[in-house]
Formats: C-alpha cells, structure tokens, sequence
C-alpha cells in the first residue's frame, strides 16, 4: 500500500521519465510521457496555412508505413494531427509531441515540420500505429550535411535520383552535391553546346571489374551512355527543395573534363582528339587555360547551369589536375608570362580566380575540392576536404570555410569490411571505411572555439566507379549514411554503442522501404 502511494506521488511530481527512442540521427531530447497516441482510419490530420507539402508528404511517406488510410481535416478543431509553426523555433528546429488524444508536429518553418516527420517515420517503424506517449526537441549541429553522388562513372536515372534524394530526407540531410561531369561522361543537357550531351554523354565500353595498377584491362565492350534534360533537372530540383533539401551542382574543371573536350577538342591543350574515358584513373588532359575561348564556354555553361540550380553555392571541382599539359602548351605559357604566374598551380589558381569572380558577379559562391589550396586562394571560397583532414585546418587558419568529407571517414565507395573480396560486391577495396569509422569523425577536432563557425559541416561521397546501379549505391552507403547523418546532426552528443542501440529501428525503416543495406556489422563481421 505503501509502496503504491510513494509510486503514485512520485510519478506525480516526476510525470516525464527520460528514454531514449530509437530516433537517428540522434534527438536533442527525448522525454516520455503516460499513455499511447493511436492512428486509426478516423484519425484526423490538419495543416497549418504554409505547411500544405508537408501534409501531402505525410500522407505519402507516414501513411503507407500503416495499415489503413487517414482522413484530412480542413479546421483545427477536431484534428488529431496537427502540424504547425512556431516561431519561437529556429529554421530546421522541431518539435514533436505526442500525448494521448493529440499529436502535434511544429516547426520553426516548414523544414522543423518535415523533419519532425521523419521521425515520426521512425516512431512507426517501432511501434506501429499505437505510438507511446512523448516529446522529441530537435535540432542540428550543423548547417550543411550532405551527399554526393556521382552520375558519370555511372548514369542513374530521375526516378532513381529520387530514391537517393528520398534516402538524404530519410536522415534527415540537406544538401545533395550531384557531380554531373566527369573524364567518363557528360551528363547535363547544355541547349548552346549539343555536342557535350551527343558526344560527351557517351563512351564507347567500360572498364570490367576492379582497376588494379600494372594488371591488365578488359573492357565489356558495351556503349554505355546517359543523361538529364534540363526538364528532367528541374524536376530533380523541386523533387529535392520539396524534401528541404539543397542540390549543389559540380561542374569539375581544369581536370576530369574529359567528357567535355570530346565533344569540343578545341577546349583541351593539344586540340584532341579526345575520347570519353572508359576506365578510371586521373586524366592528363584538362581544359586550356591559355585560350580565352576555354572560359568563355565555361560562362555560356555556368549561365545555363545558373538558370537551373538556384543554390548559392556552385561546386567547380578543382581536382586532380596533372600539370604536364600546361607545361607544354604554348598558350597556356603565354598566359603564364602575361599574368605573371610563376607556375602551373598559379596558373590554376588564375583559372579558379577568374571562374570564383564571374560567379560572385552574379550572386554565388564556389566549393573547390582541398587541391586549391596548393595556389593563393579567395577567403571567398568554401574548401571541400577530400584528403587529409588537416588541410581543414589549414583552410580555416587562411579564412575559409569547409565541409569535411576525407576519404578516411566520409567515402562510401570504400569497402565496409576489412575482407572485401570475401565480403563485398567489387569496390574500391584498398581502402576500408567500416561504419564505426564514418562515425570517428570529429568535425570540430583540433580547433579553437572561435574557428568552428567555419567548418559549414559534413558530407558523405559516392563515387560510382564501382556501382551500375541504385541498388549498389544503397547497399554501399547504408547503414553508413545514417552514422555521417548522425555526425552532422548531433555531433556534439555523439556515441557509438548508442547509436548502436537505436539502429534496429531505422533498419527496420529500410526493410519496410525496401532499400538494400549491409548488415555486416549487425552479423559481427567489419
Ligand atoms: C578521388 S575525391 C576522386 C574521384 C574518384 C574517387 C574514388 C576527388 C575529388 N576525386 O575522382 O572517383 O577518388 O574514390
């Protein structure tokens, strides 16, 4: 008797028990209450004025993860559902509450809304449609947490684009890079240069299985081709911006320009001729940095790619530039002598200066892969780290910002055990990024306090040498996506056997949406 009145006083005077719901990325907090929110057919849904997108992507996203439909409510009064805005919550902040008879999602905008619906997503993976009473306050580390994916190597389809953009909203990412132009294809509709989509979109085979250094190559033998129409790239666009979700387009020069100087030999050093690539590697030729008529093209380009994308930041690579060819071109020497450039890494340096200026000109900034902090560089421009993560450091200190991506976290390309060829699909295998290491990143690691505004955030690269198909990409980046999510989400409040504990329920999301992962690690192989 006792025993009952201390548990009823106590429950009364502590009415919340701290939990942890299986919520990744991980929540700011996490509190349940008494009781169950149950969905039934007569639950009823309403929409704050702003939010009618994501009403549409709940019923499209949450509803199908139930049994039964859902009825939409026009009025306030009689919802049992209600998302809503609340301006005393940052941009991308939520808040999630769930008390028996009433849920309400609210937002500091209507991205605070749909990212309360994502994990209102995971809520149901767990407990279907009796949901336990509780409240989740949400918000990021970071601002910028993305993706890459690369559509030269191989092509992907919009639907399947849509998948991968649908796995960026899932986890609650924001940006998606999309590197359309690589040494193997061209994949951008381009209406003043027809030729970059005719010629530039195709090659003639592709590479068999794992490139090896001094093995033989085979190649299938099999034109291989694609590309996106500027419709198809403006429904990508607005099928992302839908999600809260930022596409940054990367058009890669001087270097892995191959695709483009076979279309049109007079944008290379020698003149050509040139062909699409079919293997890997990192190519000698790149653009011509002598010729005015190079730059030229690389604006009427822009402008177009300008049109399509309306983010502030474009990606202009910067990458891989082998300078043999710039040494021996006569222009390029001219160009050299008239700007007084004392090498070819100024010369690369003039080359990015000169596209950065014409940018800022019209409103936008660049993203250059670390390679460009070799030359002098623009405080204007945020350095994407691909290498060593100390070139973040270096960045910082010279006044740029970065987004992290090294290849020893971030690249989800890498194999995911340390016995690939036992394990693994072909992959780039000399490299090993288990998904306990994605989740080492330390974002902030090495800088002063006053230097962390600097560092934007974190992104995860999926380069596709090795992955003809969605199918392949999904399986290479999941579950490893959802530590980099967790990583820019909550990097602050970070914990591997934590993060371990709540994993079941997001993989019980992608078995339900059909998305293939690798469980290696859940079978205690890594
Ligand atoms: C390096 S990261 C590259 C890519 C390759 C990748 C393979 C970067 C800027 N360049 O061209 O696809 O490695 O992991």
């Amino acid at each position: 008797m006792l025993k009952t009145v201390g548990l009823l006083l106590f429950s009364m005077w502590f009415p919340s028990v701290w939990c942890e719901a299986g919520i990744v990325p991980k929540p700011l907090s996490v509190i349940e209450r008494r009781g169950t929110f149950r969905i039934t057919p007569h639950t009823r849904l309403y929409a704050a004025e702003g939010l009618e997108s994501e009403a549409r992507l709940f019923m499209a996203d949450i509803v199908p993860l139930l049994d039964h439909g859902i009825a939409r409510s026009e009025q306030l009064r009689g919802a049992d559902i209600v998302l809503r805005l609340d301006s005393a919550l940052e941009a991308e902040e939520y808040l999630l509450q769930i008390a028996p008879g009433r849920m309400t999602l609210s937002g500091g905008t209507p991205c605070g809304v749909f990212y309360a619906l994502q994990s209102l997503r995971q809520l149901i993976a767990e407990h279907g449609a009796s949901i336990p009473a509780l409240e989740i306050h949400d918000k990021p580390d970071m601002v910028y947490r993305g993706a890459m994916l690369d559509v030269s190597r191989h092509f992907f389809p919009v639907e399947e684009v849509k998948r991968f953009i649908d796995l960026l909203a899932l986890h609650k990412l924001n940006r998606f890079h999309w590197h359309l132009t690589d040494d193997q294809g061209w994949r951008i509709e381009i209406r003043r240069y027809p030729r970059l989509t005719e010629i530039g979109s195709q090659r003639r085979e592709t590479l068999v299985g794992v490139m090896r250094e001094g093995k033989t190559m085979r190649f299938d033998h099999i034109p291989y081709g694609g590309y996106y129409t500027q419709d198809e790239v403006r429904e990508i666009v607005s099928y992302a911006a839908a999600r809260h979700i930022e596409v940054i387009p990367e058009i890669d020069m001087p270097g892995h320009g191959m695709g483009a100087l076979a279309a049109y030999p007079w944008l290379g050093c020698t003149g050509g001729p040139y062909e699409v690539w079919t293997r890997w590697g990192v190519s000698e030729d790149l653009y011509c940095a002598g010729r005015e008529t190079t730059f030229t093209f690389i604006e009427h380009v822009l402008s177009e790619i300008l049109a399509l994308f309306p983010s502030r930041q474009i990606h202009i690579g910067g990458d891989e530039c082998p300078v043999t060819r710039w040494q021996d071109c006569p222009q390029c020497r001219r160009r050299m002598q008239t700007e007084r450039l004392a090498d070819e890494t100024a010369l690369r340096s003039y080359f990015v200066r000169r596209i950065q200026q014409w940018l800022q000109a019209r409103g936008r900034e660049i993203i250059g892969w670390d390679e460009l902090l070799e030359g002098e560089l623009s405080s204007e421009v945020t350095l994407m780290v691909w290498r060593d993560p100390a070139h973040a450091y270096e960045a910082i200190r010279r006044g740029c910002r970065v987004i992290l991506s090294p290849k020893q976290y971030c690249y989800l390309d890498y194999s995911q055990t340390a016995d690939p060829v036992r394990y693994e699909p072909p992959c780039h295998d000399t490299r090993y990024v288990p998904l306990r290491q994605v989740y080492r990143l330390e974002p902030f690691d090495r800088l002063r306090p006053e230097e962390r505004s600097q560092v934007l955030g974190v992104q995860g690269n999926v380069w596709t040498e090795y992955m003809p198909g969605m199918e392949c990409v999904e399986f290479m980046i999941l579950p490893r996506l959802a530590a980099l999510a967790e990583v820019g989400w909550a990097c602050e409040r970070k914990c591997y056997s934590d993060f371990m504990t709540r994993m079941p329920v997001l993989i019980a999301l992608y078995e339900k949406l059909e998305y293939r992962y690798a469980d290696y690690v859940f079978r205690g192989i890594e």
